[in-house]
Order: C-alpha cells, then structure tokens, then sequence
C-alpha cells in the first residue's frame, strides 16, 4: 500500500459522493460500493489521495458515487489507464473496478499483463457471469448452459477462470467475496489496498435482473476451509477443485511488485499538452 494512511477517522459515509446510483433494485453493485467506501474508511485513505478508475458497465459506474477521484473510462481498458496512473502518481491510492465482460473479455490481455506486470493496484471485478448493462449476453464467466434469448441452449463454452488466471499471470493477492457480506468484503478490501503489488478481488454481485436466479448464492457462498496459502501453485489446485463459492483471501504473496519511484514532481498538464501538439 502507498503511503497515505492518516490519523483522521474517516466514515465509509465520507467516500459517497452525492450521485445517487441507478442500478437496478436488489443488485449486486449497491452492496460492493458500500464495501468500498466501508475498506476506504479502515484504510484511512484520504478521498483526494484516492483514484477509482473503472471501464463501462452497471458496475463500472462505481468511480460516480464515491467522493474519490475517478476515471471512467473505455470498455476493458480500465487496467491500462489505471497502470499508467498509478507508475506516473505512485503516492496515490488506485482502485480500479468492473465487470466480468469488461475485465474478462474485452479486457483480457490486460488482465494478465497487470497481474504480470504486478504494479501496485486493487482490481475488483463484480462477476455476475452476464453483460448487465447490454441487456444479457453471455460472458466469459457464464456456464455453458445458460439458456436465454440471446443464448438459446447455451454457449456451450467452457468458462474462464479468472481466479487461477490471475495467479498463473502472477498476480500477488487473490480473494473471493461475495456481495451479500459486505462487511467480509470490506475487509478483504482494505488487505488488498494494503498488500503491495497487484491485488485481485472477485466479488460474486448478482444480476437479479437478467440472471434473477443468481439470488440463491446467498445460500451457497460459504467461507474458505483454510487459511489463505503464499504458494501460487497450492492455491491454484485449491481454486480449481473448490466449488466456486469459497469466500476469502485464498492467496497473499511476496513477489516484488513494479518498481516505482516515489517522490517524481507531478508535471504540469500543460506541458504533458505541449508534447501532444501537431
Ligand atoms: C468498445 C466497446 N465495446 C462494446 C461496448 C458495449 N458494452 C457496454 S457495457 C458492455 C458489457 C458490460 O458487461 P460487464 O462488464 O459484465 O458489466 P455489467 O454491466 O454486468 O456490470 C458492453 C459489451 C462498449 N461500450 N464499448
Ligand atoms: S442490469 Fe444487472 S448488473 Fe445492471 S444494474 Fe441491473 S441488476 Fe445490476
């Protein structure tokens, strides 16, 4: 983590900005902000030291309703931008979060090359294995035999596995959440900010709109049996053995994160603008 912790209490109150969100009632995004906002506050990170960088998608509206800086910016790049941000202003604090499709498919490749590249971030990705905002495709996490409209008799397509992806591409913390433990998801939160390198969160956030059945997670999240493990590859047989709903920190690691050099002047925008000039 960067070094912005503070003596002031702050209130998961103080990172709401005063943009009321438009999600659809009973989703999932309503609950991880508020898990956000609640790491925010045990961080004790100040708002303005903070950045919320996102792509686009229901989930991707989360920089709007903090009171942070945010960047809300194009479908699956949320990672780039958030790269450069965070190598040019290592002292700030930078969140970056999404959806399963912005993250997963169109943003795939940057997926791995951040876990790779290991720059101190926090990735939350809110999977509810469907496009929410376009209206209910399939993506990458979807099962195989989903059956919709847009997806009669299913896909038929084995589904990504973002969680041992992400320790295969190198990523330095791995955990599983899910949105109706919003004070276990906040916890998880705030050691992903604090563990240095790239922390990914998956946070299981329902669509009950175009996946209504996703409802029933609340009966089959159950905490992870063990302790989380620092070895990559012991996580990853527990990852790809356990049922999808094991909820934790399942991997910290120690891998040295990118290196980045604190205390380079911030340069103004105008000459960041001069450079660019035809
Ligand atoms: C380059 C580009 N391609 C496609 C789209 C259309 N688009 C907008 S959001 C979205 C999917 C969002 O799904 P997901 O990331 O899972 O987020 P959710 O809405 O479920 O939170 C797509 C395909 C776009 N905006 N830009
Ligand atoms: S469409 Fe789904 S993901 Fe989007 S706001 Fe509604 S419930 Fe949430």
């Amino acid at each position: 983590m960067n070094d912005v912790a503070t003596n002031t209490p702050r209130t998961a109150q103080g990172y709401k900005s005063s943009y009321k969100p438009i999600w659809c009632p009973g989703c999932g995004d309503y609950a991880v902000l508020s898990s956000i906002t609640k790491a925010l506050a045990m961080v004790g990170a100040a708002p303005e030291e903070v950045v919320v960088v996102s792509g686009i998608g229901c989930s991707s509206r989360i920089p709007a309703y903090t009171s942070c800086y945010g960047f809300h910016g194009v479908h699956g790049r949320s990672l780039a931008a958030a790269t450069g941000l965070k190598v040019a202003r290592p002292n700030l604090t930078v969140l970056v979060a999404g959806g399963d499709g912005d993250g997963y498919s169109i943003g795939g490749n940057h997926f791995l090359h951040a876990c790779r590249r290991n720059v101190d971030l926090t990735y939350i990705v809110m999977d509810n294995h469907v496009y929410g905002m376009t209206k209910g495709q399939p993506s990458p996490t979807t099962e195989p035999d989903w059956d919709s409209k847009l997806s009669p008799g299913g896909t038929g397509l084995r589904v990504f596995h973002p969680l041992v992806i992400a320790l295969a591409a190198g990523a330095n913390f791995v955990a599983r959440c899910f949105s109706g433990d919003p004070n276990g998801t906040a916890e998880v939160l705030a050691q992903a900010i604090r563990h240095p390198g790239f922390s990914f969160v998956e946070i299981l956030s329902p669509c009950v709109t175009f996946r209504p059945e996703q409802r029933e997670w609340k009966q089959q999240v159950h905490p992870a049996p063990v302790a989380a493990t620092d070895d990559p590859a012991r996580a990853a047989r527990r990852i790809m053995t356990d049922d999808g709903f094991n909820i934790g920190v399942l991997y910290a690691g120690n891998r040295p994160g990118y290196p980045l050099r604190a205390g380079v002047p911030a340069r103004p925008p105008s000459e960041l603008e001069a450079q660019f000039e035809v």
